[in-house]
C-alpha cells in the first residue's frame, strides 16, 4: 500500500489526501489519454533535500502533453514550484514525485471535446523499485511476449497512461513466471526497454543503450551517458539484439524509480558473472552520489528544497 502523505496538488491547491477524487466520467480513465511523471528527491549526505533533474521531468511532462495534444494549464516554472509546495507541505525530506496531467470529465466519446486539463501532484515514500537486493545483487528477466510499441502507434516518447497498457501485459506476465521485470524488443525485433526501465550492456567495457527510437528518453539513461563520457567511458546509442545481450559482460537497467539496477541474469542465461558487474556498480555509486549532492559538478542537476 501506498503510504499516505498529507496533501495532494491538485488544479493548483492543496488538498487533502483522501479527498483528491475524480468523477468516474474522467475522459482519461477511460481512454488512456493521459501523461505523468515519476520524479525522485533524496535526502542529501550533509542533511539537504533536492529534487533530482526537477526542470527536465517537468519539461518532459509538457512534451508528453503536447505530443498527446492536450494543453496544459500551467507552465514549467508553475509545476516545478507545485513539486516544492507538495513536498514541503508533506514534510517529505526525500520520496518519490508523481505528477499526472489528465482530460478531466465533461463530454464522453472518443473525442475529449473541451473537457478541463487537469493536474494533481502525490508525492510518497518508494524503497528499491525492484525489490530488497535488486540494487546490489541485481535481478532476473525475461523477454517478454509483448512486444513494445511501434512507433507511430503509441507516442514512445511520451509518458503517456495508455502506453503503459503494454508495460502492465509484460510485467505481470513476466512476474507471473517468476522474473523481477520484462525485457521488450521493438517491432523489429530489437531490444528496446523494460516496463518502467531503460537498458544498458557493456562488453569490453564499451557502454551501449538503446537510441531514442521505440524509448522513452529516460532522464535517468541521459545522466548515465553523461556520466559515464565523463569518467572515461564509450557510450554507443545502437539498436542491439536480445542475443548481444546474453552475451554481454554486464547489463543494467536505468530508471527513476529504479535507479541503476544490475541485471544478472537474463532468459535463464546469466550475464557476465551472473552477479552486478563492477561497472555496472560503479556507475550505480557514481549516480548515487551524484542525488545525495556529493558531487559538486552535477549540482546544477539538484533541485534544493526545504522542509
Ligand atoms: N522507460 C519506461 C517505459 C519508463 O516507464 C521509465 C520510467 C523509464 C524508461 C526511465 O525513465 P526515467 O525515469 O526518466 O529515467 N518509469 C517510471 C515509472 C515507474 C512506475 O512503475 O510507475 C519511473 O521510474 O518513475
Amino acid at each position: 500500500m501506498v503510504q499516505k502523505a498529507e496533501k495532494i496538488w491538485m488544479d493548483g491547491k492543496l488538498v487533502n489526501w483522501d479527498e483528491a477524487n475524480v468523477h468516474i466520467l474522467t475522459h482519461t480513465l477511460h481512454y488512456g489519454c493521459g501523461v505523468f511523471e515519476g520524479i525522485r528527491a533524496y535526502e542529501c549526505t550533509d542533511g539537504r533535500s533536492a529534487v533530482y533533474r526537477l526542470t527536465e521531468h517537468m519539461q518532459r511532462l509538457i512534451d508528453s502533453a503536447h505530443i498527446l495534444g492536450m494543453k496544459l494549464p500551467y507552465t514549467c516554472p508553475e509545476l516545478v514550484q507545485a513539486v516544492v509546495d507538495t513536498l514541503t507541505v508533506n514534510k517529505m525530506k526525500s520520496g518519490y514525485i508523481r505528477p499526472l496531467a489528465f482530460i478531466g470529465d465533461g463530454v464522453m466519446g472518443v473525442h475529449p471535446g473541451a473537457n478541463p486539463i487537469r493536474v494533481a501532484i502525490a508525492t510518497w515514500p518508494w524503497g528499491a523499485y525492484l525489490g530488497d537486493g535488486a540494487l546490489e545483487k541485481g535481478i532476473s528477466i525475461k523477454t517478454s511476449s509483448f512486444t513494445r510499441h511501434h512507433v507511430n502507434a503509441m507516442m514512445t516518447k511520451a509518458k503517456a497512461c495508455g502506453n503503459y497498457v503494454n508495460s502492465v501485459l509484460a510485467k505481470t506476465e513476466a512476474v507471473a513466471d517468476g522474473y523481477h521485470e520484462a525485457l521488450m524488443l521493438d517491432t523489429q525485433g530489437y531490444v528496446s526497454e523494460a516496463s518502467g526501465e531503460n537498458i544498458f550492456i557493456v562488453k569490453n567495457e564499451v557502454i551501449k543503450t538503446t537510441p531514442l527510437t521505440s524509448i522513452l528518453p529516460g532522464i535517468t539513461r541521459d545522466s548515465i551517458i553523461t556520466l559515464a563520457r565523463e569518467l572515461g567511458y564509450e557510450v554507443l546509442e545502437q539498436l542491439f539484439t536480445r542475443d548481444e545481450l546474453y552475451v554481454a559482460d554486464e547489463a543494467f537497467f536505468s530508471g527513476t524509480a529504479a535507479e541503476i539496477t544490475p541485471i544478472r541474469e537474463v532468459d535463464r542465461r546469466t550475464i557476465g558473472a551472473g552477479k552486478a558487474g563492477p561497472l555496472s556498480l560503479l556507475i550505480q555509486k557514481e549516480y548515487f552520489r551524484i542525488v545525495k549532492g556529493e558531487n559538486p559538478d552535477y549540482a546544477s542537476w539538484l533541485h534544493e528544497y526545504k522542509v
